[in-house]
């Protein structure tokens, strides 16, 4: 333990919230608390989730963080995290994203699970997460950090609900049993230029991983996945930069196209 007080926990689960809400930066917590614990920031991100609820957001689920070589390196380290997902998140088809109503966003290619039965416990694998999945999608995330600069610990992060800011579902549902969600390929292209290329397996081998390390982590603080959530599995590629103007498209083996205007 840090020595972090309940009451300086809400109060930095009050300024990360005010930060997403004003669309304006703030320092790091871990300069006022430089011995912030994994626990704490868990402990900070669900004070922050009561809030929200408090303020009549509904969580629809988790995304998962840092589960692809290519953002841990972005981010310089290797533990996966997660964070939850809320009803205002989620983007229409033809929706653009507001530039104005964000910080620094940036755009990641994820595939999505959607949950038919509830998962629990330490004892589960590959074929038990297919099991009790409804469908896959194609998504897009939008993550933006509430921290100058796009800076942050470990600790910062889950504080600040991993940078979770909006996401795009595709509409075309597929049983995960219809594809090797390994080899799905994906491509993202910005404004005419193709950026990346992935496939499913650069997420722990097999996205279903993500969903199995979630339920775990979920699991060891007395929580579970419950049916009807999605799970966003992290980023397949990098995350990249948003600026106004600016039209990515990202196209999906079997699962199709998104597309997303920054205006
Ligand atoms: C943390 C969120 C990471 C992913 O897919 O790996 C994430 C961040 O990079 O700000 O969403
Ligand atoms: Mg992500």
């Amino acid at each position: 333990m840090s020595g972090i007080s309940k009451q300086q926990m809400d109060e930095c689960a009050k300024l990360t919230i005010a930060a997403e809400d004003a669309h304006q930066a703030m320092p790091q917590l871990i300069h006022t608390f430089p011995d912030l614990t994994f626990e704490e920031a868990y402990a900070i991100q669900d004070i922050r989730t009561k809030l929200r609820v408090e303020q009549g957001f509904n969580a629809i689920g988790y995304k998962m963080g840092l589960t692809s070589k290519a953002k841990q390196q972005m981010l310089g380290r290797t533990e996966p995290t997660y964070g939850r997902l809320f009803n205002y998140m989620p983007l229409d088809e033809n929706e653009p994203l507001e530039f104005k109503n964000h910080i620094q966003p940036k755009v990641e290619t994820e595939i999505a699970f959607v949950m038919k039965d509830s998962l629990r416990g330490q004892d589960i694998d590959i074929d038990t997460v297919l099991k009790a999945t409804d469908y896959i999608v194609a998504s897009l995330e939008i993550i933006d950090s509430r921290y100058i600069d796009f800076k942050f610990s470990s600790q910062d992060g889950i504080a600040d609900n991993i940078s979770a800011s909006r996401i795009k579902l595709g509409n075309k549902k597929i049983s995960p049993y219809d594809t090797d969600l390994a080899e799905l390929g994906i491509k993202i292209n910005i404004n005419g230029t193709d950026i990346a290329t992935g496939k499913g397996s650069a997420v722990l081998d097999h996205p279903a991983n993500a969903v199995i390390m979630l339920v775990k982590m979920l699991h060891r603080e007395g929580k579970f996945l419950e049916a009807g959530q999605i799970v966003m599995t992290g980023a397949v590629t990098a995350a990249y930069k948003l600026s106004v103007g600016d039209n990515v498209t990202a196209t999906f083996d079997t699962l199709g196209k998104l597309t997303l205007a920054v205006v």
